[in-house]
């Protein structure tokens, strides 16, 4: 089987519907074909500032919605990145490849730090997408699931592994990003022009799954359209209503084609009014299932340490391999 490797942070507490319809629906996908490793990478959340027992809880939290959405420890490995230390070490070998010049090109880095301010941006926020690189390459993966904002680090991880690989002899498979077209990028739904985002939406703009359903259904009610009332699949000439109608098709399984023809002669409202009833009824249940994870804490805790021996066991030969290769005199 290929392997696939993705990571999530654990800062917001909750993730939002950017993240699932992103990213975690591709995870439980790739579970049925991939040999798929998850994790929840506390390591890139202290980039920016955590508090130490928000930090803690919100990673156990983080697992409890990854299980709640669908991945299944039978079926993949999920664990905590800070329970390998390899990431950390990899992550410095990847450091002592990059470019600055290259590091400084990365778009995330960019925008992140100007949001934070030059003098509160770390050096950690600068090289974490290397650390990324190591994340990925640790497990030799095929396929990388992940949102379009997150292609420029996949792009750095395959010139590295590349680079790695020419200098040292093949060590590194070289990834592929799977980012699916359709739901690669989902709008704010206050400004269809930006990305679903925890640091940039306002909290109007973001649905967090776990917030109550009928919060999530009035900013759905809410969500900025056009002053037309036709409802069309345009993405660039109507940015909200496409937006509405991927995570409608999305969530559903119905065609945008047949959304279009449902709605046919209808009003927004009544697209909106509908919608809001489906992701109540997508919301309902993944709170219950979060809940239920997070009041057994021995069980969550047993599958993220089953999850970290088994991801341990691959990233340990990987970096074993590497240092072998740089020319590190082995520990006797
Ligand atoms: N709006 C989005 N549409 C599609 N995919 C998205 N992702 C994030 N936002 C969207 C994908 O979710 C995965 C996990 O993201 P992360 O934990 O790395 O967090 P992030 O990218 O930092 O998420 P945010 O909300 O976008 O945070 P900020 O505001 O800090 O930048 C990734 O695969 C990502 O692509």
């Amino acid at each position: 089987r290929p392997r696939a490797l993705s990571g999530i942070q654990p800062t917001a507490g909750s993730f939002h519907l950017g993240n699932y319809l992103g990213a975690i629906r591709q995870y439980v996908a790739l579970q049925e074909t991939h040999d798929a490793f998850y994790m929840v990478v506390d390591l890139h959340a202290i980039t920016v500032p955590q508090d130490p027992a928000e930090l803690r809880a919100n990673t156990r939290l983080a697992a409890a919605q990854l299980l709640a959405a669908g991945l299944d420890p039978a079926r993949c490995t999920l664990f905590i990145q800070s329970h390998v230390p390899e990431h950390a070490q990899l992550g410095w070998v990847m450091n002592c490849l990059t470019g600055f010049g290259e590091a400084s090109r990365m778009t995330q880095f960019k925008d992140k730090s100007a949001r934070h301010g030059s003098d509160r941006t770390t050096v950690g926020l600068f090289t974490y997408p290397i650390l990324q690189v190591a994340d990925i390459l640790l497990y030799q993966a095929n396929s990388v699931p992940v949102g379009e904002d997150q292609r420029q680090h996949v792009e750095l991880t395959r010139d590295l592994a590349d680079r790695f690989n020419g200098r040292f002899g093949q060590t590194f498979t070289v990834p592929a990003p799977h980012i699916v077209k359709e739901t690669g990028k989902i709008y704010d739904l206050q400004d269809p022009t930006i990305k679903m985002s925890k640091s940039a939406s306002t909290p109007k703009g973001l649905i967090s799954l776990l917030d109550e359903p009928k919060v999530s259904a009035k900013k759905i009610k809410s969500a900025v359209t056009d002053t037309a009332t036709v409802i069309r699949y345009a993405p660039e000439e109507k940015p909200g209503v496409s937006n509405l109608l991927t995570i409608y098709s999305t969530l559903t399984g119905t065609s945008v084609g047949e959304l279009e023809q449902k709605y046919e002669g209808k009003g927004y409202g009544a697209l909106k009014t509908d919608l809001a009833e489906v992701m109540v009824e997508w919301v309902t249940p993944f709170r219950s299932r979060t809940q239920e994870y997070l009041d057994d804490p021995e069980t969550l805790d047993s599958i993220l340490a089953k999850g970290a021996e088994k991801a341990r066991a691959v990233a340990a030969e990987t970096l074993a391999q590497a240092y072998d290769k740089i020319g590190f005199l082995p520990a006797k």
